[in-house]
This record gives structure tokens, C-alpha cells and sequence, in this order.
């Protein structure tokens, strides 16, 4: 049972969004769901095509960035705000910025403003360890490291994180901040490391790694990140934050060579490329705060995780075809309109 029963949740259609509704429905039956997304190109209905015909759960076509949208569908009915809303993928961010400030800064600033008005009472900032910015060879992110984003991305989630903060102190709004770092898992669009790499070696194209590919994240399966935000939602200190991962240090290639293991792929696809400006060279959290005052812990190992993730894409292709030739679009458009 959750003192949380009626979830607005933002950014449902993405991948770590679509996760977690599936398994917050499926974790707590007294829960009831409103999906609020507005359908970019990262997020894509069929996500939750098996959830749709539940009685607890319902969606909204919307942007997080317009206000009047914001308030038609956040009301008083709600217990709490979800924000998984967001632009993603740093590469994009670096091509273009803009759409990043919108919906990750102004976005999150215009949901605090109509959760202040509501009788919401917890609001909860899904962010990310990017925040902090790059770590050396050793040491591990804490909630009291400096903030020091190097990405127009990672910028933009600090910026929204500070936004959230303020709306604390000054209004007192029930925010909890989570910072997670790097999911894997099922409906990741393949834009992003390992279904990149999956979906790729499975058409026999090209790994494009990038600089020396020794860069190293700290990989956490999303069921775990999802069982942390319901963790963070129900037991989090309001003005909170709470650092969210796996323990799982593998460098670029390291992962590279995982993948082409489980699908008995040799490294011949393995294509060294220019690297991402700016780079981050490595990201570790230490979840101990989490783990110690919200009672969690990652359940999955990560080579089953990531096996399983690997069968996941082997035995979807239709999805992750349809995705990358961007021919789920015409199931929106028959589903919600054109954009
Ligand atoms: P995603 O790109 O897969 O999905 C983003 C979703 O947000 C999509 O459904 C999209 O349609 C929606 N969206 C975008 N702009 C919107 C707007 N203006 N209004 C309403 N909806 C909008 O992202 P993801 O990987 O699932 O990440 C979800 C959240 O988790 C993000 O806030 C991200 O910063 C954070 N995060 C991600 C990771 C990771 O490894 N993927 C790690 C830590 C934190
Ligand atoms: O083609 C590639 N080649 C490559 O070498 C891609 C797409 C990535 N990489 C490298 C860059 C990173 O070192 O792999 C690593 C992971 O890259 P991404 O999957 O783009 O993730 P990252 O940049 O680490 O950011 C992710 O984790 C934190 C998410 O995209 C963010 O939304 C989240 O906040």
C-alpha cells in the first residue's frame, strides 16, 4: 500500500518512464496512473502498449513546457508528480541546445509552478549523476559533490535540479530530487550505448566507440532505478536528494565486447570513431544515503541484466526497427493525431 495513490507522471512514453509505470502498476495495486508525455521522438506509445486497457491507467498528449496544457491536466486529484520528462541524449544536445532549455528547464520550472498551486504533496525531480560532472580514475559522486555539468544536457538537468531546490525553500513544495546514473533495459531508444550496440551488431553495422572507448559509467538495470523513485517517493525527507546506482564500473569497450559475447558476434564490428566533445571520462555513484535512508538496494546482477536486455532486443525486433525507421510514428498519428 502507498499513501501515493494517484501519480501524475511526465515523460511515461520514454524509456526509464514506460518502465516505471509498468512496474509501479505492477508493485502496488492500489496506484492509479495519468501519463502526461507530449510525444517527441524519444517517446513512443507502444512502450505501454500492454498496460493501455488498465482501468489505473490513463495519457495525455501534452508538453511539460506549456502551461495551460499543464494546468487542464494537473489537478487537485493528485498525490504526486513524477518528472521523467526530458531531451536525453547528450550527442543531440551538443548539435543543438535549444530544445533542452525548454523542456528540461522551463518545462520543470512551469510543472513546480502548477504543482505549487495543486494540492500535490511530493513532487519528484527524476535527475541524473551527469549533474556532478567527470570523475578522475578514483573517488565516487556523493549528494554534497559540487555540481559541475559539462554538457548542454548534463547543464540543463543541474539548472532544473536548482529550480526544484528553490521551490523547496521558497515555497515549500514536497520536492525529492533522485540522481541516477547510467539505466539499461528493455524500450531504450537505440540511440543511446547498448541498444545502439545491440540493435547494430544484430544488422551486422558498425560499434561506433568513441576516442579510446575506455571511458567508464556505472550501469544500474531500470526495475532498480524504478524500485529507488518508488523508494524515494513513499520514505524520501522532503528537500532530499538521493544519489541512485548499480555499482557497476565497466569502461565503453568492456560493455562493447559484453554485447558482442552474448550475441557470438566477433570485435571485427568494433569501429573506433572522432570522440564526443567533452567527454566525460567517468561517472561512480555512491548510493549509500539511498540505500541507508529509503531501505533500497538493486536487486539484479549485471550480467543477467544485461543478458536479459540483450534476449530483449533479439526477440523484439519489430519494435526496435520500427523505431529506428521512424515508422511508429504512423501508430501515434493513428492513435493521438498528428504532432
Ligand atoms: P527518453 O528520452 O527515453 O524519454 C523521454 C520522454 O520524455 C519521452 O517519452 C518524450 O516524449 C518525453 N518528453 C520530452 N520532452 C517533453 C515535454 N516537453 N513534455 C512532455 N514530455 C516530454 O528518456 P529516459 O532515458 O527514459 O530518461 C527519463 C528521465 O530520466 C530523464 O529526465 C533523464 O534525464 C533521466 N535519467 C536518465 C538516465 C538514463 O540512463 N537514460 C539516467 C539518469 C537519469
Ligand atoms: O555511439 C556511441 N558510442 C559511444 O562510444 C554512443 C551513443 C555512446 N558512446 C559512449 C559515450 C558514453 O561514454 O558510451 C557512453 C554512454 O553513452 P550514452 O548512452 O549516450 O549515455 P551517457 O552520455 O553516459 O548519458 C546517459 O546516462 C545519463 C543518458 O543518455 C542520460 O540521459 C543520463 O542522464
Amino acid at each position: 500500500m502507498s499513501s501515493y495513490k494517484r501519480l501524475f507522471v511526465t515523460g511515461g512514453c520514454g524509456f526509464i518512464g514506460s518502465n516505471f509505470i509498468r512496474y509501479a502498476l505492477a508493485n502496488r495495486s492500489d496506484v492509479h496512473v495519468l501519463n502526461f508525455d507530449k510525444l517527441t521522438y524519444a517517446g513512443n506509445a507502444e512502450n505501454l502498449a500492454d498496460i493501455e486497457s488498465d482501468e489505473r491507467y490513463s495519457f495525455v498528449r501534452g508538453d511539460i513546457a506549456d502551461r495551460k496544457a499543464v494546468s487542464d491536466a494537473l489537478s487537485d486529484d493528485f498525490d504526486a508528480v513524477i518528472n521523467f520528462a526530458a531531451e536525453t541524449h547528450v550527442d543531440r544536445s551538443i548539435l543543438d541546445a535549444g530544445e533542452f532549455i525548454t523542456t528540461n528547464v522551463l518545462g520543470t520550472q512551469v510543472l513546480l509552478e502548477v504543482a505549487r498551486q495543486t494540492s500535490v504533496s511530493r513532487y519528484v525531480q527524476i535527475s541524473t549523476d551527469e549533474v556532478y560532472g567527470s570523475l578522475g580514475s578514483t573517488g565516487y559522486f556523493t549528494e554534497k559533490t559540487p555540481l559541475a555539468p559539462n554538457s548542454p544536457y548534463s547543464a540543463s538537468k543541474a539548472a532544473a535540479d536548482l529550480i526544484v531546490r528553490s521551490y523547496h525553500h521558497t515555497f515549500g513544495l514536497g520536492v525529492v530530487i533522485t540522481r541516477c546514473s547510467n539505466n539499461f533495459g528493455p524500450y531504450q531508444f537505440p540511440e543511446k550505448l547498448i541498444p545502439l550496440f545491440v540493435t547494430n551488431a544484430l544488422a551486422d553495422e558498425k560499434l561506433p566507440l568513441y576516442g579510446d572507448g575506455l571511458n567508464v559509467r556505472d550501469w544500474i538495470y531500470v526495475d532498480d532505478h524504478s524500485s529507488a523513485i518508488l523508494a524515494a517517493l513513499e520514505r524520501g525527507t522532503v528537500g532530499e536528494v538521493y544519489n541512485i546506482g548499480g555499482g557497476n564500473e565497466r569502461s565503453n569497450v568492456e560493455i562493447t565486447r559484453a554485447i558482442l559475447a552474448a550475441l557470438g558476434k566477433d570485435g571485427s564490428l568494433i569501429h573506433f570513431v572522432k570522440d564526443r566533445p567533452g567527454h566525460d571520462r567517468r561517472y561512480a555513484i555512491d548510493s549509500q544515503k539511498a540505500r541507508r535512508d529509503l531501505g533500497w538496494k538493486p536487486l539484479h546482477s549485471f550480467g543477467d541484466a544485461l543478458e536479459a536486455t540483450v534476449r530483449w532486443y533479439v526477440d523484439n525486433p519489430t519494435w526496435w526497427q520500427r523505431v529506428k525507421s521512424g515508422e511508429y510514428r504512423d501508430y501515434y498519428q493513428k492513435q493521438y493525431g498528428s504532432r
